[in-house]
């Protein structure tokens, strides 16, 4: 039986350090990530973009801060955008723009769960945490707070209220490598679950995202899947202005979402953070795509080599 799924696009980039991720989401198209998902049996919807109207600037304590009145304005129309996409399929997929979408994404995902009585679970495939607040980011880059805003950290007030907040404990970052000073103190203090690239050269992929899906499908809960391009190795995925060295691999990356994909209960995804102005040919997009596909059902058996143009 075909299962349901929809793309919304988030053309954002106000919240990066350089533009170009508002071509994310007509990158993804381009790569045509509908085919693939339709190629495997699901009815894909396409949604079209999220637009924002004009607005005025904001001012914070912070001066670090830029494009706050934009991500602020953002981040009300994805929740409730996102939320819609929620009602109309079994797996909406948010084609970012950068990762601060996240910020309307997941609580608009939370309201969605708590309105089925089910807990929301994210997981956070990315080089960062994200766990900034409007307080403690000294770029002013708001793609590095959407974690401390959707976990109701404090000094995120000037944010838009938020209506559904994640638990902390039901939050599994996977990839990271790059954290600042103030996100290790506070990922200290909330005792956020966090695997990082040395901990997954360690176990590998599988132990803590198995340990993972074991308390999801325990607590009877949907799953956000987060996965920003910087997850990855730069050398398979260098269109994203956030690189870090040290990422994940392919075949790492495939089979976490084949994992995902086997466990069945990822109910809503991100594809954030892609910059197409950085890519050579398209490749990242397609990558992306061919991940996605993994997620959505297509095994190693099944694979063609794809090479686009
Ligand atoms: N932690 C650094 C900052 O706050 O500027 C880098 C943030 C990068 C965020 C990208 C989306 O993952
Ligand atoms: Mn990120
Ligand atoms: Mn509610
Ligand atoms: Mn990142």
């Amino acid at each position: 039986m075909s299962r349901t799924c929809a793309i919304l696009g988030a053309p954002i980039e106000t919240g990066a350090s350089q533009r170009g991720c508002l071509m994310g989401p007509a990158s993804l198209r381009t790569a045509e990530i509908d085919s693939e998902l339709r190629a495997l049996g699901w009815d894909v919807t396409d949604l079209g973009d999220v637009t924002i109207a004009p607005v005025a600037p904001q001012t914070h304590a912070n001066p670090a801060l830029h494009h706050l009145a934009e991500t602020s304005a953002w981040i009300t129309a994805l929740q409730k955008a996102a939320f819609e996409a929620g009602k109309t399929c079994d797996v909406p997929i948010f084609l970012g723009g950068d990762h601060s979408m996240a910020a309307g994404t997941v609580p608009a995902m939370a309201r969605r769960a708590a309105d089925e009585g089910r807990p929301l679970f994210v997981l956070w495939l990315d080089a960062h945490p994200d766990m900034h607040t409007l307080a403690t980011t000294e770029s002013g880059n708001l793609h590095g707070t959407p974690a401390a805003y959707f976990t109701a950290q404090e000094d995120c007030e000037a944010y838009p209220a938020l209506g559904h907040a994640v638990d902390p404990a039901n939050i599994c970052m996977m990839g990271i490598r790059s954290v600042d000073q103030a996100e290790r103190e506070r990922i200290k203090k909330i005792g956020l679950e966090v695997h990082d690239m040395r901990a997954i050269d360690e176990t590998g992929v599988l132990p803590p995202l198995q340990a993972f899906l074991e308390r999801v499908k325990a607590a009877n809960g949907m799953l956000h899947l987060s996965f920003d391009v910087d997850f990855l190795d730069p050398s398979i995925a260098p269109a994203v202005g956030t690189t870090v060295p040290g990422g994940a691999t392919f075949r790492e990356a495939h089979l976490i979402m084949e994992t995902l994909c086997d466990s069945g209960l990822v109910t809503s995804l991100d594809l954030v953070e892609l910059n197409p102005f950085l890519d050579e040919r398209g490749r990242t997009a397609v990558l992306l795509c061919d991940l996605t596909a993994s997620l959505f059902g297509r095994r190693v058996m099944d694979r063609m080599t794809r090479s686009f143009g």
